[in-house]
């Protein structure tokens, strides 16, 4: 297998995902910033154009993030980072759709539609600024949200209580690019930025 990385959240939602599985695969760096994803041989591959991608031994590509992470934990089910029953597995789906519509993608897409501008629209339709200014907004509350939740919770380190899983790989790559590009951890929460240190000491986090 062969991992196809770039810079940003998304790649490293699924280095960090190799990392706490201890897997190590021969990596291609493509420079999405000169837009070599959306040429050549990498769209042939990857038809959405988007990093990172996996390529099989027989040359098949899987992309998507949170379909790579589904097949990695397939293939080596320990330490798991989805589950080991079924309902295990249903919750950190859950949680991982929660905040992969909630929150990543409004986060993502507020970013390519200001900060990111110069570099997205030339590549895709973005919405405008004032949608992304929004954008940023709904992400910040979806933040906001999710801290309450967590809070009032009471119990339990991670997303998913004490197993720490996909759900948390996914929020904390979102909020780490989120931080460098203008999306900051709004004022007035309680639960994650503690929830925010435990995942940054883990080893992975540094992948
Ligand atoms: N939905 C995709 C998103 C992939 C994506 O947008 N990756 C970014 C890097 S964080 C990228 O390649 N951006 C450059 C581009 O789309 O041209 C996934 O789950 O992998």
């Amino acid at each position: 297998m062969k991992l196809y990385d770039s810079i940003g959240p998304n790649p490293h939602v699924v280095r960090m995902a190799l990392a706490e599985k201890g897997i190590t695969l021969p990596t291609v760096t493509i420079d999405i910033r000169a837009g070599a994803n959306r040429s050549g041989d990498y769209i042939t591959k990857v038809p959405a154009g988007g990093t990172p991608a996996l390529e099989l031994d027989d040359g098949r590509c899987i992309s998507e993030i949170t379909v790579i992470a589904e097949y990695l934990e397939e293939i080596a089910p320990l330490p798991p980072i989805i589950g080991t029953t079924p309902e295990e597995r249903a919750e950190t789906r859950k949680w991982v759709r929660i905040i992969d519509l909630g929150y990543a993608e409004t986060m993502a897409n507020g970013f390519r539609a200001t900060q990111g501008r110069p570099m997205f629209e030339p590549r895709f339709p973005v919405m405008s600024q004032s949608g992304g200014e929004e954008l940023k907004v709904l992400a910040a509350k979806k933040l906001l949200w999710l801290d309450g939740h967590m809070n009032a919770r009471g119990v339990g380190d991670f997303v998913c209580g004490s197993r720490f899983t996909l759900a948390d790989i996914l929020l904390f790559c979102f909020m780490e690019f989120g931080a460098q590009v203008g999306q900051p951890l709004p004022a007035g929460t309680a639960w994650l930025p503690e929830w925010r240190a435990r995942v940054a000491a883990r080893p992975s986090a540094a992948a």
